[in-house]
């Protein structure tokens, strides 16, 4: 039976596990993160189906099922494996998309590398994808395409099946004309999109931008342009906006905008906080740490993140106040990509030499400042972690949305503890009682992390408060009524649109 929602998202919505020589489909080990959230959408429509890439020697003859049933808590859902070489994958994801499109998004002009793209191959494989979405789609079902990865699969399902409903969502920024238009795919992957009925972001700049780069390119019109939800604009910050367009038209079609933060799991998190292993874990953290402070900072290694940024803050903090040396401790999470490239090791060899570095400075045999962690911290530790921290750091230099801050607060069920939030990540346009802070300023960096560390505790619940009322109502459920109703609204009439060769 074809389905009424189709998910496409390059990851399979499972971990596949051999167990005596047969695969087992097992559930992602973290329930947390934005799979499980995609797959609990399955749950509000007769029949679903997901379309995600598998990696395959010969994709004429793979060696695996191409489509399966999966019926797991979700319920049944079909995934549909397109299979894919190593080599197509390496050139659509690692290349096209995180060496020339991730840096543009995030603008880091400087960063992109334009050369090894091979553009017939990315629009071979987002063309496969398309034709993947096409087959398992029932008539008039909800076609709901994830990140940049994809981006020209809208054009080609409009061509395919006019009848679907193409909705897609981006996790990271969308930059403004300036930065969008270095990319010389621009035209291409504009036409894709606007060939949508739907298209998503997290925040209400990332509308403008897009707008602003379609327009400066397409003969696009505003249709409707609205004041910003109050919970979006609840300060004046690096990433406000006051207004942002709800409809626009092209080619005689009308396509939606839609502003929806993704939000946190704040009853899954809370639970596992409520755990007495949870509380164990943190009763042995405190213990360990004695008086110490712990300062907590989680994220991937990326660039983006800004994690070389903090760790100079941090160096610069403990030579300027020798009367925290001993008094404080920094537990950086920077979980490594495994893909091999080399923006992602330069940054984790130049994470670990200054790590090195602000430990043999200023470490002793009874006391290490740093505490450098490369690998990922089960969900359920990091909870732990979490809830033990007296201070979040989280300080992207550009960041979609940031998930990792909202996690912090939906553990803080204790009421305590004091969010140091960069101003360039989505989150903080809703987090506005976290300590804002500019990343790029070593002043504003250095100011964040001291008066976090010395915040009075009622000064510390009084933010907490205000920021865990905003997690709690904006969590991933409201997420999801969100683009429910927006895929409501999105019914609109469609015409052919031929993407440009
Ligand atoms: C993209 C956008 C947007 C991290 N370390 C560990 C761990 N994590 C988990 C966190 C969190 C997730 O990874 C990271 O989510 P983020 O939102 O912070 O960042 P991206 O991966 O860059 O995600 C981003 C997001 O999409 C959603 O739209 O917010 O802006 O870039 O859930 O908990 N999890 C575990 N151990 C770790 O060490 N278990």
């Amino acid at each position: 039976m074809s389905s009424n929602l189709v998910i496409v998202y390059h990851r399979q919505p499972y971990e596949e596990v051999e167990v005596d020589g047969r695969i087992e489909y097992r559930e992602n080990k973290s329930p947390n993160g934005i799979v499980p959230t995609l797959k609990s959408f399955f749950g509000r429509f007769e029949k679903g189906a997901w379309v995600a890439w598998k990696q395959a020697e010969d994709p004429a003859h793979p060696d695996f099922e191409r489509v399966i049933e999966i019926d797991d808590q979700y319920g049944k859902y079909t995934v549909s494996r397109l299979p894919l070489t190593a080599e197509q994958i390496t050139s659509f994801y690692h290349v096209s998309s995180k060496e020339a499109f991730w840096p543009i998004l995030h603008g880091f002009k400087e960063r992109y590398n334009y050369d090894p793209v091979d553009w017939p191959t990315f629009r071979e494989v987002n063309w496969a994808f398309a034709e993947a979405a096409a087959a398992e789609a029932a008539d008039g079902a909800v076609v709901w395409i994830h990140d940049y990865n994809l981006w020209l699969v809208p054009g080609y399902l409009r061509k395919l099946r006019p009848d679907v409903k193409i909705s897609f969502f981006h996790h990271t920024p969308f930059p403004g004309a300036d930065m969008f238009n270095v990319l010389p795919w621009r035209n291409e992957i504009l036409e894709s999109l606007l060939a949508c009925d739907l298209v998503g972001f997290h925040i209400p700049r990332y509308v403008n931008n897009f707008v602003s780069a379609a327009r400066s390119l397409l003969e696009v019109d505003t249709k409707t342009r609205e004041k910003v939800k109050p919970e979006l604009a609840s300060q004046t910050s690096a990433l406000s906006e006051q207004s942002v367009p709800t409809q626009i038209t092209f080619d005689g079609r009308t396509i939606n905008l839609q502003a929806s933060p993704v939000g946190v799991d704040v009853d899954y998190i809370e639970q596992l906080v409520a755990r007495e292993e949870t509380a164990a874990k943190v009763k042995q953290i405190k213990q360990e740490l004695g008086d110490a402070q712990l300062i907590l900072s989680v994220g991937r290694t990326d660039y983006t993140k800004g994690g070389i940024e903090q760790l100079h803050s941090y160096e610069r903090l403990l030579e300027t106040r020798p009367d925290l040396r001993g008094k404080l401790r920094l537990m950086h999470v920077s979980v490594a990509a495994n893909s091999n490239m080399v923006a992602y090791e330069e940054i984790q060899s130049e994470l670990e030499h200054i790590a090195g570095r602000i430990n043999g400075r200023f470490g002793s045999l009874d006391w290490q400042p740093l505490a450098l962690l490369s690998r990922a911290v089960p969900f359920d530790q990091l909870v732990a972690y979490y809830r033990a921290a007296d201070v979040a750091w989280i300080t992207p230099l550009a960041d979609g949305m940031n998930l990792v801050c909202k996690e912090y607060g939906a553990a803080r069920a204790d009421g305590d503890g004091v969010l140091v939030l960069s101003e360039f990540a989505g989150a903080a346009v809703e987090l506005y009682s976290a300590v804002i802070t500019n990343p790029f300023s070593h002043k504003s960096m250095d100011s964040a992390i001291s008066l976090a560390l010395e915040m009075p505790e009622e000064e510390r619940r009084e933010r907490m408060k205000l920021m865990r009322e905003i997690i709690r109502k904006q969590d991933v459920r409201f997420w999801a009524e969100d683009q429910m109703q927006a895929f409501d609204s999105a019914d609109l009439p469609k015409t052919m649109i031929v993407p440009a060769a």
